[in-house]
């Protein structure tokens, strides 16, 4: 039987001048190795003047063959090298050269919403009786230039920065084709042991980042997508409790800073082939996926799940570097910035009656307002509204929300290690048969933890490195994603 899904992978949110973005993806028709649907979001720009940079949504799709009697695992969807297309003049499809999915953006200058248009996609190869998933997310456009990294020493009691060996900035260019731990840091204890290579990500060239941290809903459709096999290695070594997929209907799966997700229906573990279906339960009413459920909440996540779930979804860990310049773009850095470019800040508020909701969003008019040391997660994006400028809705240069607070954001980089492998390679779409991530190098790599978080507030400074490589979500973290070209 062919199953249809859409999977709107965020909804919210703002743009450069913000409110909430409801990213909507229609339920596609098939035809052949071609899939039709309609796509509508709002508040999407592109401009060039200041931050000279456009939204976009990045599309990709899963599929998976019905073979009675065996696993069924969805493999991530090669699209064809052409045959991709969207319809009228106000927005392109371009596509990526591995094929793993394309970015939907505006084709000229405007802000505003896209009230809908029907894009066309073309498998590699033809759907036959698969089952098709098509997942869609915001992301950002970082242009390639030269940035800063380091904001002249914020002095905060033993805090390391980026920067040079006396705390000033150090500016990235087209010229930055190698560094040396000392280069970029003030402390021997962090930074690659070795020189970083031109083959390392120094964040000068051009890349997408996503305009949120991973969603709880998000994170529902990634599980949702994974065998039993791989859903038994999730709750395993995730620790989040001793939760199969056999659990009965209802049991409490994860249940941290309000994120709140249960089993909706239970796996069968006797044939290994019938994976659980897991929901939203915010509210705790057991009723599954309602609007205040949380399905916008960021949720936390261990290092190694946050990039498993990257490499399902075709993207890539940020590095360091990449993290300050998608904060502070080409401007000069500001003492003791938040990614809003000041050093104000100002804490969430709760609101009863719209949290968790679809429509949570901040009343509290407050310069540099962010969801840091509240202990409980907010809708994504919810500091930005019709209202707000920059430093009111925590937006950077760029228009990426919460850099500063709700979840840590683990980049590249950390204590005294190697770091000269890592690369701009995305992910391929396939986790391994067990759950786990297959980029050994990922893997292997270790995280910085930058912008403080709902739990902690260390490090929430722009330029501060003092909190590394935390495989645990305790203290919130988990982070985004960015894609290179
Ligand atoms: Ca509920
Ligand atoms: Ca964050
Ligand atoms: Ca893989």
């Amino acid at each position: 039987m062919k199953k249809i899904a859409i999977y709107l992978m965020v909804s919210f949110a703002i743009s450069s001048v913000s409110l909430a973005n409801n990213l909507i993806l229609g339920t596609p028709t098939i035809s052949g190795s071609t899939l039709t649907f309609t796509i509508k979001w709002d508040n999407s720009w592109k401009v060039t003047d200041g931050p000279a940079n456009w939204d976009a949504v990045w599309i990709f799709v899963k599929r998976q063959t019905c073979v009675a009697g065996t696993v069924n695992p969805w493999i991530h969807a090669t699209l064809d090298a052409s045959g991709q297309s969207v319809t009228g003049s106000e927005l392109q499809v371009d596509n990526v050269t591995d094929n793993a999915g394309v970015f939907v953006r505006r084709s000229t200058n405007g802000i505003g919403n896209i009230t809908q248009a029907t894009v066309t996609l073309t498998l590699a190869s033809a759907i036959g009786g698969d089952n098709i998933r098509v997942f869609g997310m915001e992301m950002v456009n970082v242009p390639t230039g030269d940035f800063y990294i380091g904001d002249g020493g914020y002095s905060q009691s033993g805090n390391t920065v980026f920067g040079n060996s006396t705390n000033q900035p150090v500016q990235i260019t087209s010229a930055t084709t190698s560094l040396t731990k000392a280069q970029y840091g003030n402390q021997n204890q962090y930074g690659s042991s070795v020189t970083l290579p031109s083959t390392y990500p120094f964040g000068y060239n051009r890349f997408y980042c996503m305009k949120y941290e991973i969603t709880s809903a998000q994170y529902l459709g990634f599980l949702n997508s994974l065998t039993y096999d791989q859903q038994l290695h999730k709750q395993q070594d995730m620790n989040w409790n001793t939760t199969p997929p056999t659990s009965a209907a209802g049991t409490v799966f994860f249940n941290y800073a309000n994120v709140k997700i249960k089993i909706k229906t239970p796996g069968i573990s006797t044939t290994s082939l019938t994976p659980a279906v897991y929901a939203c339960d915010a509210n705790n009413n057991g009723v599954y996926d309602e609007d205040c459920d949380g399905l916008g909440f960021p949720i936390p996540l261990r290092q190694e799940h946050w990039l498993t779930y990257l490499e399902w979804a075709a993207l890539r860990p940020m590095t360091e570097f990449e993290y300050e310049k998608a904060c502070r773009g080409p401007l000069i850095p500001v003492l003791g910035e938040k990614a809003w470019g000041t050093e104000d800040i100002a804490q969430f508020q709760y609101i009863s009656t719209t949290y968790g909701c679809s429509s949570e969003t901040q009343t509290y008019f407050a310069l540099g307002l962010c969801n840091y040391q509240t202990g409980r997660m907010h809708r994504a994006g919810s500091a930005a509204s019709s209202i707000t400028d920059r430093v009111h809705a925590g937006a950077t240069y760029y228009g990426i929300l919460d850099m500063t607070g709700s979840t840590y954001e683990r980049c590249v980089g950390g204590w005294n290690y190697d770091y000269s492998t890592y690369t701009t390679a995305n992910g391929d779409g396939n986790i391994n048969s067990n759950g786990s991530c297959g980029m050994t190098i990922w893997n292997n790599m270790q995280y910085m933890n930058r912008g403080g978080s709902a739990q902690n507030g260390q490090s929430i400074q722009v330029s501060v490195r003092n909190y590394n490589n935390d495989p645990g979500y305790g203290n919130i973290n988990a982070g985004r994603g960015v894609r290179s070209f």
